[in-house]
Order: C-alpha cells, then sequence, then structure tokens
C-alpha cells in the first residue's frame, strides 16, 4: 500500500468543503459548497499546501482522498445509522439545542453518545494519518469536541486548535449533558479553544474549574500533567466575520442593482421591505418575529401595500423532529397572518421556504429597507454581517438581537430582546420612520466596525494565537 501524503497544516469539519453531487451525465463529482469556511480558509490552505479532513454529506460512501478544485480533501465515510445517531441525533437534537439556551428540550441518548465517539475517533484517525512531523491542525465546531484529545494522544507532536462555531452554554445548562466531563475533557485536547464571544470563553473556563477544579486565568487553563507539571491550553473569543469585499463588490455590480430594483417593483414598491433571512432553525426567533409583525398588522402600525416582511427560510435538517415541528408552526402562523391580513393584491408576508443563490441573497439585502435578525441565541450570525456588507449605498436598518454574537461588535444596530414582543415592535416601528440621516450614520459606523474584522483577519488571529501557545509549549 502506498504511503499516506503527509500535510503540515489540516482542517477537520463535518463536512468537506466541496459537495459530492450527481452531475448532468449522472456522473459523480464535487462541487464547491457556499460556505464562509471555505472562503476564509482557502487562501491559508493553500498557501500551506494543507488538506481538509470531513464527511461528503452522503452515509455509506467510501472515497479516497482526491483534489477537488485546488483543494485536497480527505473523506471520512459515515454509515446511515452513524449519520442517524452522531449527526442528526447527537450532534443536532442533543448538543445543538443544549448549547443554545435549551430553547427545545435535548434528547440524550446513550447510543447516540457512542455514535458520537466513535465517529470522533475516525476523525481523529484520519487526521493523525495525514499528519506531517509537528503539522497544525485546526478541527471546526460542536460535532467533534472529542477530537482534541483523540488526536493530542495519538499524536503528542501535533499543534492542535479548536474552534466553536455556536454558543457555549452557562454551567447551570451544560451541566445538564451526562457526558459533561467527556467533552470539556475532549475539548482540553487543543493548544487553543476559540469561542465566538468574550461571554462563552468565560462559561467554558467556569465549567472546566467547576468539573475538574483547574485553575484558570484568562484566556488561560492550566491542565494537570499525568507525570506532574501542566501543560497550557488558551480559551479565547475569536469572533467570525465573512469576506466583506466579496459581499460588497457583488453588491455593487449592476445586474444585482437591478435585481434589487425587480424584487422592489415585484413587491408592489413598498414603502418599507423587512427582510428575515434564517436557516429554518428554532433558534432564530423567527415566531417571535411574525408575533410582533403581526401584532404590528393588527394595530394598524404597519398596513398591508404600505410595508412587507420577506421571509427566507432556508430548508434546514428536516429529518429531526423538532426542525418538523418548527416548520409547521411558522407555516400555520404564516397562513393565518396572510388569511387575515392579505388582499388581492398585496401580502403581508412572502414566506420563501427555498435556498437561494448567493446573488440572489444579495440583492434582497440591497432590496430591504429593515433587516430583521432576531435569534434568541446564536454564536455570531453572519446574515447581519452580510447585510452591512452589502448596504455600500449607507442605507437600511438592523434590527439586531442582543443574543446573536454579532450584537457584541454591531453596536450601532438597534439591538433588541425579541423575547420582549412590545421593545420588539417598538424597535421595528424605529426603523420604520427612521430619517435618512440617521440611517446613514449608523450604517456608516457598523460599516467601519465590519471593515475592522472580516474573515482573513479572524482566520490569521486564530492562528497566530494558535503558533504562540504551540512555541511556548515547546
Ligand atoms: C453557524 C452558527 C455562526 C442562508 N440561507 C441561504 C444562505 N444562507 C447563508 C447566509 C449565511 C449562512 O447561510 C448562515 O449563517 P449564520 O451565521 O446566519 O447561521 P448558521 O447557519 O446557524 O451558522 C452561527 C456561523 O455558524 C459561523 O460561525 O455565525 O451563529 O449558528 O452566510 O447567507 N445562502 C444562500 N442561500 C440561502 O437560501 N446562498
Amino acid at each position: 500500500m502506498p504511503k499516506n501524503q503527509e500535510y503540515d497544516f489540516i482542517v477537520v469539519s463535518n463536512r468537506l468543503p466541496v459537495d459530492r453531487i450527481i452531475d448532468v451525465d449522472g456522473e459523480p463529482t464535487w462541487r464547491r459548497s457556499p460556505g464562509g469556511l471555505v472562503t476564509a480558509l482557502e487562501p491559508v490552505m493553500r498557501e500551506a499546501d494543507g488538506a481538509w479532513v470531513g464527511w461528503a454529506g452522503k452515509a455509506d460512501l467510501e472515497l479516497p482522498p482526491s483534489t477537488e478544485d485546488g483543494i485536497h480533501i480527505v473523506p471520512v465515510a459515515l454509515s446511515a445509522l452513524e449519520v442517524e445517531h452522531y449527526y442528526e441525533g447527537f450532534s443536532n437534537d442533543t448538543l445543538w439545542p443544549l448549547y443554545h439556551d435549551v430553547i427545545s428540550p435535548p434528547a440524550f441518548h446513550r447510543e447516540w453518545w457512542e455514535s458520537y465517539r466513535a465517529v470522533n475517533r475516525r476523525f481523529a484517525e484520519a487526521s493523525a494519518a495525514i499528519a506531517a512531523p509537528n503539522a497544525t491542525v485546526w478541527v471546526q465546531d460542536y460535532q467533534l469536541q472529542l477530537v482534541p484529545a483523540m488526536l493530542r494522544e495519538l499524536r503528542p507532536d501535533l499543534t492542535i486548535g479548536f474552534f466553536n462555531h455556536i454558543p457555549f452554554p452557562p454551567y447551570g445548562i451544560y451541566s445538564q449533558l451526562p457526558w459533561r466531563r467527556q467533552i470539556v475533557e475532549g475539548l482540553l485536547g487543543a493548544d487553543v479553544i476559540g469561542f465566538q464571544r468574550v461571554a462563552d470563553a468565560g462559561n467554558f473556563s467556569r465549567a472546566v474549574r467547576r468539573l475538574f477544579g483547574y485553575a484558570t486565568k484568562s484566556p488561560e487553563i492550566r491542565v494537570p500533567l499525568e507525570g506532574g507539571g501542566h501543560r497550557t491550553v488558551v480559551a479565547k473569543a475569536f469572533p467570525i466575520s465573512i469576506d466583506v469585499e466579496s459581499f460588497e463588490q457583488m453588491a455593487r455590480r449592476p445586474e444585482i442593482i437591478e435585481r434589487a430594483r425587480q424584487i422592489r417593483e415585484d413587491l408592489g414598491n413598498p414603502t418599507t421591505i423587512m427582510l428575515g433571512v434564517d436557516r429554518l432553525d428554532y433558534t432564530k426567533g423567527i415566531g417571535h418575529r411574525l408575533k410582533a409583525y403581526g401584532e404590528l398588522l393588527s394595530s394598524g402600525s404597519i398596513t398591508v401595500g404600505d410595508s412587507i416582511l420577506v421571509q427566507v427560510a432556508s430548508p434546514s435538517r428536516e429529518r429531526v423532529e423538532a426542525y418538523m415541528q418548527l416548520r409547521d408552526e411558522i407555516e400555520l402562523t404564516v397562513g393565518r397572518l396572510n388569511g387575515d391580513y392579505a388582499t388581492i393584491s398585496h401580502g403581508a408576508i412572502a414566506y420563501l421556504h427555498h435556498g437561494y443563490p448567493r446573488e440572489e441573497m444579495v440583492a434582497l439585502y440591497l432590496a430591504a429597507d429593515v433587516m430583521l435578525v432576531t435569534a434568541l441565541r446564536d454564536g455570531m450570525n453572519l446574515v447581519a454581517k452580510e447585510y452591512v456588507a452589502c448596504r455600500h449605498d449607507e442605507d437600511g436598518v438592523l434590527v439586531l438581537s442582543e443574543f446573536a454574537g454579532a450584537a457584541d461588535e454591531l453596536k450601532n444596530a438597534l439591538l433588541v430582546n425579541p423575547h420582549d414582543i412590545e421593545g420588539l415592535k417598538e424597535s421595528m416601528m424605529q426603523a420604520v420612520v427612521m430619517p435618512k440621516r440617521e440611517r446613514g450614520s449608523r450604517m456608516r459606523a457598523l460599516r467601519r466596525r465590519l471593515r475592522d474584522n472580516d474573515v482573513s483577519h479572524w482566520s490569521h488571529t486564530f492562528l497566530e494565537t494558535l503558533e504562540g501557545a504551540a512555541r511556548k509549549a515547546r
């Protein structure tokens, strides 16, 4: 058997940056997935000639390593049962709700946990097998929290980073997890653990103190070694961002500007277009947004024809029960509101349960007077940042939940508590009537702030910190 190719830089994530698809001729091929992480890491990958370890998105598919679209990929296979237990189960029905303030009750099943462990081990082994001596491995997100410690055990020479894209919950919630010690131990295998917000890093350090009694002095955690002494783990906030320049450039393209105009015209040229763009997920607060919008219609503060809410709810996790229920609830509410308030010529809500091309999303951002981000809990929320990046016309108002990580940076938005329906309605009305001058000054401030931290700044800052931590450890 030929020896594996070895790499100095490896990214490990649940999904590969390319999707396995069947092309028009019925042949399997790969298509680059549009996610922000790929954009962020692609330049770093190319420079380091690195590799990406991940799942191809289809069950029972054994694929050899290959190079697709210039990226070296190392596919990890999952069986249909593992997709059900590790991915839909433990990742999306245990950890996801637990880490988002138990908005939906997390399910705890021992067979899901066993599957999570087995799959994490497979990812760790696949990464260990292709890592050059002293390589750097960057593990992504909550599906793979056991990988850092497993990898350290297999390959103590490696420098290991971990980034958590979702919140890390307060200890009172985290402590419900039957496997709370194992997960924290898994993460502590990393040299640097990155979080979206300062509060998330604080919650993690507190969990370490409560569960293990290790000494912490922000951002450092001292992890005792078996033979005496200790290693230092850094737990710190690295707020993720977007490729600001590419969104702005797209939003300046004449055909996109024309498309935005066309969208407004197709909606009947209302005075105010409000927009929501979310995966259809219970963390995003879509129901709270609809409630507030419905009450504004009911009180006559806004009227159909004059205002419309466009809600893109892209299909997500459709095999998980809580998501099926959410879809039913949201669609019932939308149906009722349209039934009560729409006229033959004017809708109250344009509800779109589709995924759209990036170009269409950008045109929607340009067309929207008010962007509604009302998440009940969200690691960062990139939609808020994308809206700001696209508004080179320095217009448009962002209504932003204080429970989204983006609120730490985007302080010139109208910050809201989405649980406070009266407060949310007031902010929505403030956005509707806001004078142009104030819209301009707020948007300029938001855009300045966004430019200070784009996605390449994020990845470089993380990797520099990781490099520094590794140097100290040697
Ligand atoms: C997780 C964390 C954190 C959505 N619908 C369509 C579409 N999108 C794009 C958006 C945006 C992305 O998907 C969603 O990112 P978010 O950050 O808003 O939310 P999550 O998916 O929950 O992401 C989150 C993020 O990881 C990164 O760390 O910010 O807190 O939960 O880019 O534009 N894109 C296209 N068509 C759609 O229909 N093209």
